[in-house]
């Protein structure tokens, strides 16, 4: 009743921001993403009817954490268990550099859980069952780029992701800037439901999350780059524009993203083609060619000593068990 699964983050080219059912984790709208090679969580789970207590440890510490907590309960409800199950973490990001992802988290988690179940759920249902744990981890599921459809339906069966077709002729690259020296983020679940709740900006950005997906998805069948740079800088600040029209209002971003956000249009300026996103913190991706990676990361480097070379990673994978 034991085994090891592994699960990379996931950043969003289209973003996931606002949910129409915060207990079952059912988004607003739809998003796309790209799995990343460089950043993975890898998670043991261990069921036992001798356990007497759910125990979690992270990067070698014991920690109470109510999502996990909360997860568990879940995952015994959907797999029709009583046994209480130690789980444990290692994130393999740089420390402290605010990459650590509830997305790579709740992914290993679900596909260790299930195969530690002695369950064989296909990807479907473990994006399903992910998702329940952290909406983008429903993505995490996934290598190279999935869509997580938000579905219709008031059970959730039809919001999980899938892979979507990479650009045959990209070969495409994520620069990311470290931009941690700040305080404590805005968690981003409060930070999404205050913006459902009070943004007039929130309905929106739904109608035109909606509309960057297609765009976006007709620009990866039509090796687009421009078209798919521009729709992921655009939804990016879409996204962030909400935030700044909330009551009370908030941004994620600092003086250094937008020193970084103009460091790449100058570089854009300059012929190399490069476009950022931004998630819930300062730290900034840039989309490029391979091809300019390197240059990309030197005009970063201006910035920080943080700067990590990404592309497309691998899926969700169980790498041990009993
Ligand atoms: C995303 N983010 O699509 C968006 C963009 C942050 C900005 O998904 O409440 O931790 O656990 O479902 O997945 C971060 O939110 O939120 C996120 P919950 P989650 O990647």
């Amino acid at each position: 009743m034991k085994a090891t699964a592994i699960a990379h983050t996931n950043i969003a080219l289209i973003k996931y921001w606002g949910k129409r059912d915060k207990t079952l984790i059912l988004p607003a709208n739809s998003s796309l993403s790209m799995t990343l090679d460089q950043f993975y969580t890898e998670t043991t789970v261990e069921w036992s009817d001798a356990f007497m207590t759910d125990q979690f440890t992270l990067n070698g510490s014991r920690i109470e954490d109510t999502k996990v907590t909360r997860f568990l309960t879940i995952l015994r409800q959907q797999f029709g268990m009583t046994e209480k199950a130690h789980v444990t973490s290692t994130n393999h990001v740089p420390t402290a550099a605010g990459l650590a992802s509830s997305a790579s988290a709740f992914a290993a988690l679900a596909l260790a859980a299930s195969k530690a179940a002695g369950r064989e759920d296909d990807d479907e249902t473990l994006s399903r069952l992910a998702r329940l744990g952290s909406g983008s981890a429903s993505r995490s599921i996934f290598g190279d780029f999935a869509l997580w459809q938000k579905g219709t339906d008031d059970t959730g069966i039809d919001s999980y992701a899938y892979p979507v077709v990479a650009p045959t002729e990209l070969d495409l690259a994520m620069v990311v800037a470290v931009v941690d020296a700040g305080p404590k983020k805005i968690d981003s679940r409060l930070g999404m439901q205050s913006t459902v709740e009070t943004s007039p900006y929130f309905e929106a950005w739904t109608a035109t999350a909606e509309k960057d997906l297609l765009t976006i998805q007709d620009a990866f069948k039509a090796n687009d780059f421009k078209i798919i740079g521009e729709t992921v800088e655009r939804n990016a600040l879409s996204m962030h524009a909400t935030t700044m029209a909330a009551t009370p209002p908030f941004s994620y971003l600092k003086p250094a993203s937008f020193a970084i956000m103009e460091t790449v249009h100058a570089l854009r300026e300059n012929g190399i083609e490069a476009y950022f996103t931004m998630d819930a913190g300062p730290n900034v991706k840039v989309l490029c060619l391979t091809k300019d990676e390197q240059q990309v990361q030197t005009a970063l480097a201006s910035h920080t000593d943080q700067v990590y070379i990404c592309h497309p990673g691998p899926k969700a994978r169980v790498i041990a068990h009993d």
